[in-house]
């Protein structure tokens, strides 16, 4: 075996927190850390007065971003809203676009988003034991539409690469809402103009 292979290894996953042990890539993102994504501003700026929630963790395995090696990953998106619309993530495209992308559902409640840059969009439910295909060119985010936290196991190619810019400025065709007590999907008001 040539000296620059790298050893196999196994790791620990808790389904019921989405930790993975060991990690060495762990990220919290607050609602700080997602300025404007939330259509409802006001809210998002009572809600940063009143403690800037911790919208969901990250726990991902790093092994070299390199072709060739995948990274296993977890999210964890705790319960709640910004106005009316679910907890999510950022969102994001492949900074290569030409990667994919799987999730499995693992507890909670949870919506998968998906758009593309020529206006596509698409959304399904993730719920324990919901396995999505993301194909190449689809920008994904997730949505925890229940009352626990929502976490899903993911797994893509080492070197695709995170663009949030494009979300950033763009943001996704479609909102997931509460109405009436139930998620709903309503078009998004600012849709390809920054926000
Ligand atoms: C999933 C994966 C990760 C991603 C995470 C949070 O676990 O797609 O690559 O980092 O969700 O999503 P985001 O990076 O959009 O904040
Ligand atoms: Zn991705």
């Amino acid at each position: 075996m040539p000296m620059n292979h790298m050893q196999p290894f196994s790791l620990e996953l808790d389904f019921q927190t989405g930790i993975i042990r060991p990690c060495n890539n762990y990220i919290e993102r607050r609602l700080s850390d997602m300025p404007g994504m939330y259509a409802d501003h006001e809210a998002e700026q009572k809600a940063l007065q009143g403690g800037d929630p911790v919208i969901y963790q990250v726990h991902q395995y790093d092994v070299p971003n390199e072709n060739g090696h995948l990274l296993v990953v977890t999210s964890t998106i705790h319960a709640g809203k910004i106005g009316d619309e679910y907890h999510m993530t950022k969102g994001h495209y492949h900074a290569r676009r030409d990667t994919a992308e799987v999730y499995v559902g693992l507890q909670g409640q949870g919506y998968l988003l998906l758009c593309t840059e020529e206006g596509g969009f698409e959304s399904m439910p993730v719920v324990p034991g919901t396995i999505t295909y993301i194909p190449p060119y689809w920008a994904h985010r997730t949505v925890n539409v229940g009352s626990e936290d929502f976490i899903f196991f993911g797994v893509y190619p080492a070197d695709a690469g995170h663009d949030y810019g494009t979300i950033e400025s763009e943001g996704f065709p479609m909102l997931l809402v509460q109405r009436d007590g139930v998620p709903t999907l309503v078009p998004n008001p600012t849709y390809g103009r920054p926000a």
